[in-house]
């Protein structure tokens, strides 16, 4: 972060960008470092050594989006071969804690951003629809972990979760009307009807998944910043 002076300005600067406060920024500093081996950038094997990723079923979609230009802001679709610290707090900052501070337009925005996403975890050619195969693909993966669940079972689970996802965005489909896939807004939609077969799959599977990733590396109070065990 180069000589005292300009480490602090740069730190104002990235405060502004990122909505971390300084001491976020410092730590997940020390965390980039880590992962980055002290280097200024990290590369997507980096992310092979951290432990909580070993038995985390999404954790090549959760890598890869640490790369995804559209998450980066830096175009609409495809990858990054490295990222520097800027581009790490900007990945981290969809999963800042809510300030109690924020006021309900920023808390709103906030949680907007969070769900663009993971809808760009789900959309993996980047055209801005979630076809019904890309979907099958995130829920096998998601429960692949578990070794109840058939494969079989994943893809009805996808399916079902499609048909939930069409008759709330579309409404009563004709015979022969196709519905090609969840928009960005359309996701939107989705997120509040709590009761569907795709909100339990999107918001507590997934969340749950990359939130336990994030979180605790990052800002779990018990388990301070330290060498990574194992
Ligand atoms: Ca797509």
């Amino acid at each position: 972060m180069g000589a005292a002076h300009s480490a602090s300005e740069e730190v104002r600067e990235l405060e502004g960008k990122t909505g971390f406060s300084s001491d976020q920024i410092e730590q997940l500093h020390r965390r980039f470092k880590q992962l980055s081996g002290d280097q200024p950038t990290i590369r997507k094997e980096n992310f092979n050594n951290v432990p909580d990723l070993e038995l985390n079923p999404i954790r090549s979609k959760i890598v890869r989006a640490f790369f995804d230009n559209r998450n980066l802001r830096k175009g609409s679709s495809g990858l990054a071969d490295e990222i520097n610290f800027e581009d790490f707090l900007t990945i981290m900052s969809y999963f800042r804690p809510i300030d109690t501070t924020m006021d309900e337009e920023q808390v709103q925005l906030c949680r907007k951003e969070k769900l663009r996403f993971l809808f760009h975890m789900y959309d993996s050619d980047s055209d801005g629809r979630i076809t019904l195969e890309e979907y099958r693909n995130v829920v096998e993966e998601l429960l692949s972990g578990n070794p109840h669940i058939e494969k079989e079972s994943a893809r009805s689970i996808a399916d079902g979760a499609m048909m939930e996802a069409a008759s709330v965005c579309v409404g009563q489909m004709e015979p022969d009307q196709v519905y090609e896939g969840i928009t960005f807004d359309d996701f939107l939609k989705l997120s509040h009807h709590p009761w569907s077969s795709w909100a339990r799959v999107a918001e507590e599977q997934e969340s749950w998944a990359l939130e336990l990733v994030v979180w605790h590396w990052v800002w779990w109070p018990e388990c301070p910043l330290g060498p990574w065990p194992g």
